[in-house]
């Protein structure tokens, strides 16, 4: 059996490929670590597969996907075709440095489930060129995160894992890029430890990340939380909602002002996006009966929420011209989210007279 098997998924990466392989190379002989490469490609026909197969290497296999195209079903088949006793996973791009492979397997060895490389941890860093929204964007998802898992990083796409822990995961089922999360939820990890890495930026080839992408990781919190949570209460499920709603407001508020723009533009167009998330996180399942009437209701009382709250932080703002815009933004969504709840509420509560509420 060999020591290590590192799975790294592969779209269009052909560029970025040679470097990772000669990099992994020198750390086997370096290190002297029983090292395999699997590289998990989805069909990318930009010479990768004609890159990996004109290279001798005994530890290098390629793994070629034709079908459900996708980061984290890569990642999931490639562990599967791994015979490594500890499993890694790492981007193509650069990104993540091998040379601290060594230190994942020693945390592995030393009694963690799952270990991940940290840009947060003390000693972890990123890129300087990291822009403040950027900057924003993974911290907000980080601590969308953080009823699941109290590391620092968990959507770090480079970590180490048993075999015996991957062998244990219920029913994998990621969509969308925090294959991790979904490891540490699915395997149940007790013992999830972080080392620190530096994350480098893309050198060559293209960002896959997608805005798409970003949404599709609320679909998998969700899912991750009825997994673990079995039935997601109400109003934990209000509270989750509202939670990332004010997150998406103010940084679209921010990056508004920022860019110039008004107070009320700034305010409107951050309760504007935030409604879009929120529809997006919490979506309306189309086989429910009586989806007309539940869309219209869930229109019309976040329609009147997003009224209330807009009017309330200009009213504040009007009155209050010293307070900072975001405060007033934070008072408007707190009394929209109000009226919201309770409009919500009566209207779900006429509705139940209507039919009876179908499960979904
Ligand atoms: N097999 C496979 N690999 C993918 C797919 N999408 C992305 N990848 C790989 O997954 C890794 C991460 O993708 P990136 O585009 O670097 O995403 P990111 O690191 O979050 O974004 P950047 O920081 O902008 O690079 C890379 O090695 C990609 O080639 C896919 O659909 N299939
Ligand atoms: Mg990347």
């Amino acid at each position: 059996m060999t020591g290590v098997s590192i799975v790294v998924p592969t779209y269009r990466e052909a560029q970025s490929l040679p470097h990772l392989i000669e990099r992994i190379g020198r750390l086997r002989a370096d290190s002297g670590l029983d090292l395999e490469l699997l590289v998990v490609d989805d069909d990318s026909q930009d010479g990768t597969v004609e890159l990996v197969a004109a290279r001798s290497d005994p530890w290098l296999r390629l793994v070629l996907r034709k079908e459900n195209r996708g980061l984290s079903p890569a990642v999931v088949e490639g562990l599967h075709h791994a015979t490594g006793e500890f499993l890694v996973v790492m981007d193509a791009d650069l990104s993540h440095p091998p040379e601290r492979i060594p230190d994942l397997i020693e945390a592995l060895r030393g009694g963690f489930d799952l270990v991940v490389g940290s840009r947060y941890v003390e000693g972890g860093t990123t890129a300087d060129d990291w822009g403040f929204l950027r900057w924003l964007n993974s911290r907000i998802a980080t601590a969308l995160a953080r009823p699941f898992t109290s590391i620092r990083d968990p959507m770090s796409g480079f970590f180490g894992l048993h075999r015996s822990t991957f062998e244990r995961a219920d029913a994998l089922d990621p969509v969308g890029y925090k294959i991790a999360l979904e490891l540490i939820v699915k395997c149940r990890c007790e013992r999830v430890g972080e080392v620190p890495i530096h994350f480098e930026n893309r050198r060559y080839g293209e960002s896959k990340l997608t805005i798409h992408e970003q949404l599709r990781y609320l679909q998998h919190l969700r899912r991750l939380a009825i997994y673990r949570f079995g039935v997601w209460p109400w109003l934990a499920r209000f509270l989750a909602v509202g939670a990332f709603g004010t997150a998406v407001n103010l940084t679209v508020l921010t990056a508004l002002l920022r860019a110039g723009l008004a107070a009320p533009l700034g305010l409107a167009g951050g309760i504007g996006i935030s409604m879009l998330g929120n529809l997006a996180l919490t979506g309306y399942p189309s086989h429910v009966p009586a989806t007309a009437l539940r869309r219209r209701s869930f229109v019309r009382s976040s329609g009147i929420g997003a009224l209330v709250n807009l009017g309330t932080a200009l009213l504040t703002l009007r009155f209050v011209p010293t307070l900072p815009i975001a405060a007033a933004a934070l008072l408007g969504i707190a009394v929209g989210g109000i009226v919201n709840l309770s409009v919500n509420r009566f209207l779900a509560f006429r509705e139940r007279h209507v039919r009876p509420r179908q499960p979904g």
